[in-house]
């Protein structure tokens, strides 16, 4: 478009005479016309309002033009796409329109793996033979900030015992499914794609250069970043400005995974390569992958494209809630936002609303973001969508006639909500399990965690995620036949953090639940006890770690070590409260703080290092080789 034409479309008011100075004096790019030339067909003239002429600001004005063409370049049809989509969601939303109109909500049917057993094993043992055709999907676009951790959440520890982070755990996993998948193919790599934004990404990538991407290697490691998208000021879809010169932008979601799975071609180049599943995980979860394997096999068996792991969730919580919806000539089971939930029921099946069970809980298991995707049919429908999935606005209304937005609004996607794009032939579907064994995030600062639990809620903070650490730790051994003493529950800063023993399973050690039952024969770990194994030929058979000791076993890929006939007494890790004064010295590291404790390591800690190859055994104090 010539300059001349374009200028035709600049209204000849006073208020824009700066900005058509400035366009006829520019050297705009085609592509910057083009762009300019939508936005004035969108009705977003008011953003070129009391522009300056050229020569005053006009760096202000290259970095307007660079901001909202990457806005343009990452949605899929530009803003004229956006906005098209945001006028329709808007106007419905003025309306009241329910999203849920002709929807009645009932308890989904569920494949219930709460407990341990025969059917739990094979699940996983099916999933075992499935490792080479399964990659992770992290979400990690979102900071720490609200939990008082000023960095990316992935390097928070999960325990601070060894200080392993969420990331070298996650990574720890990966790692260890490779081992697995040797048998197969001794060069297989499991894909991990990792979803950052503009505020995690820098740190992201930092954090794995520096610490050689955790043992994976680079190039299995894909990164995609997700873009923040323009903020709404009213009903017509006309873009946000804090300033002459700035559009305010707010975060899509993390619905953006699918987009950018989409837009970077990563879902369809992984299909290629005979990967089947994707396991789509958060960024603070330390137990997700107890559970993540079983519910893989469940995947296999029931045919499910789609399958989110629940847990059982308080009435209220907020926590989405797995639904069965009916209606519209359809049945689907989805995630329904636990603020839209009450009011479906109530204007639905139960004037009450959210009702408790005889245990307390909801009929409506809690969605935890943790999810199973079949390759094939989510490349299929990220196509036909173009990634963008069930995006929603939720305006702030400045009053009851739904005109005037208090604060700009801005479209949002949530990656649980993939299933509303399903057609009948798709097939979701729900595997519970036992809350603490799957779910324990990270989210909360010990204030606002504190104020949680003392209203009945999960607190969900650092202290409570790495006691539930340990809690699952005992399940796992609980069900293997080891005796794993639990202690009293006590409340650091509020918190409560349930004392007992503390038995870390490292991925390379055990995946699965059978695995643990195999290689643990006649342990027994007492309250406040540390037992940490970390290599995948370890055995241990009539083995004391007694109260408060301490027992480590580390052993490199190769080493077959049995560890038998050995008690461990002397103190080893002792949980040390923080003072009020370390609480406050910036000296302190935060990784602590949101905690308020430390583990203090005691000489007393049995340390056993196998680092070459070979076949050991460990009776007395010292490791002897044989064979
Ligand atoms: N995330 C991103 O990567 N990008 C984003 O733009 C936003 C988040 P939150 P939320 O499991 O407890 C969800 O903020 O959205 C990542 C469900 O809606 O912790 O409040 C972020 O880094 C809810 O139904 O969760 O709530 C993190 O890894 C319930 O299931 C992940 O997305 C709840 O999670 C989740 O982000 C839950």
């Amino acid at each position: 478009m010539r300059t001349t034409d374009f200028l035709k479309i600049i209204p000849d008011k006073p208020e824009f005479s700066g900005f058509r100075a400035c366009i006829v004096a520019d050297t705009l790019s085609s592509d910057t016309y083009t762009l300019l030339h939508n936005l004035f067909s969108l009705g977003q003239e008011h953003l070129f309002k009391n522009w300056d002429s050229e020569g005053t600001n006009d760096s202000s004005k290259q970095k307007f033009f660079e901001n909202i063409s990457i806005a343009d370049n990452s949605y899929p049809g530009g803003l004229p796409a956006y906005v098209t989509n945001a006028r329709k969601l808007l106007k419905e939303s003025a309306s009241g329109i329910n999203p849920f109109e002709k929807l009645i909500p009932s308890q989904p049917d569920v494949v219930d793996l709460s407990k341990f057993g025969t059917i739990y094993d094979d699940m996983e043992k099916i999933a075992l033979t499935h490792l080479h055709k399964t990659a992770i999907v992290l979400v990690a676009g979102g900071l720490g900030e609200r939990l008082g951790y000023n960095g990316i959440k992935l390097d928070i520890p999960v325990e601070v015992i060894e200080n392993v982070s969420y990331i070298a755990h996650y990574c720890s996993v990966i790692s260890a499914m490779e081992m697995r998948c040797r048998k197969i193919n001794p060069n297989h790599q499991v894909p991990l794609v990792i979803m950052t934004s503009q505020d995690t990404d820098a740190a992201t990538k930092r954090t794995l250069a520096q610490n050689n991407y955790f043992g994976l290697k680079s190039d299995q490691v894909i990164i995609l970043t997700q873009s923040l998208v323009p903020a709404l000021q009213d009903n017509d879809g006309k873009i946000a400005k804090s300033g002459t010169y700035e559009i305010i932008m707010k975060p899509h979601g993390h619905g953006d995974i699918h987009l950018l799975m989409h837009t970077s071609g990563t879902a369809e180049k992984l299909l290629q390569k005979g990967i089947e599943h994707f396991l789509f995980i958060q960024d603070t979860n330390g137990q997700v992958f107890n559970a993540a394997f079983a519910a893989v096999g469940v995947s296999i068996t029931h045919g499910f494209d789609f399958n989110s792991i629940g847990v059982k969730r308080i009435p209220g919580e907020a926590v989405g809630a797995l639904t069965k919806l009916v209606g519209n000539g359809r049945e689907t089971t989805l995630n329904v936002e636990y603020n839209q939930l009450e009011p479906l029921l109530r204007e639905t099946v139960n004037p009450e609303g959210d009702v408790p069970d005889a245990e307390g809980f909801s009929v409506f298991p809690g969605n935890i973001n943790a999810l199973v995707i079949a390759v094939k049919p989510y490349v299929k429908i990220l196509k036909e969508s173009q990634g963008i999935i069930a995006e929603f606005v939720n305006p702030k209304y400045a009053d009851s006639s739904r005109t005037v937005f208090s604060k700009p609004a801005r479209l949002e996607t949530m990656m649980q909500d993939l299933p509303k794009l399903f057609h009948s032939d798709e097939k979701t579907g729900v595997t519970v399990f036992d809350r603490v064994w799957c779910f324990s995030a990270d989210k909360n600062n010990v204030r606002d965690a504190a104020k949680k639990f003392l209203s009945g809620g999960p607190p969900e903070s650092a202290a409570s995620a790495e006691s539930d650490f340990y809690v699952s730790g005992r399940m796992k051994c609980t069900a293997a036949g080891i005796h794993a003493q639990t202690s009293v529950q006590e409340l650091i800063l509020g918190v409560p953090f349930i004392r007992g023993a503390r038995i870390i399973l490292r991925p390379s050690f055990a995946l699965t639940r059978r695995e643990v039952s195999d290689k643990i024969k006649d342990v027994f770990v007492g309250a406040d006890a540390t037992l940490i194994l970390d290599g995948d030929l370890i055995r241990l058979e009539s083995v004391r770690v007694e109260n408060n000791a301490a027992l480590i076993v580390r052993a490199v890929p190769g080493a077959d070590v049995l560890v038998k006939n050995l008690s461990v007494s002397a103190p080893g890790f002792v949980l040390q409260l923080l003072t009020a004064k370390e609480l406050q010295d910036p000296e302190t590291p935060e990784y602590l703080k949101i905690r308020g404790y430390r583990f203090v390591r005691n000489e007393g800690v049995k340390e056993i290092n196998i680092t070459k190859p070979g076949r050991w055994v460990v009776e007395a104090d010292e490791p002897c080789e044989f064979e």
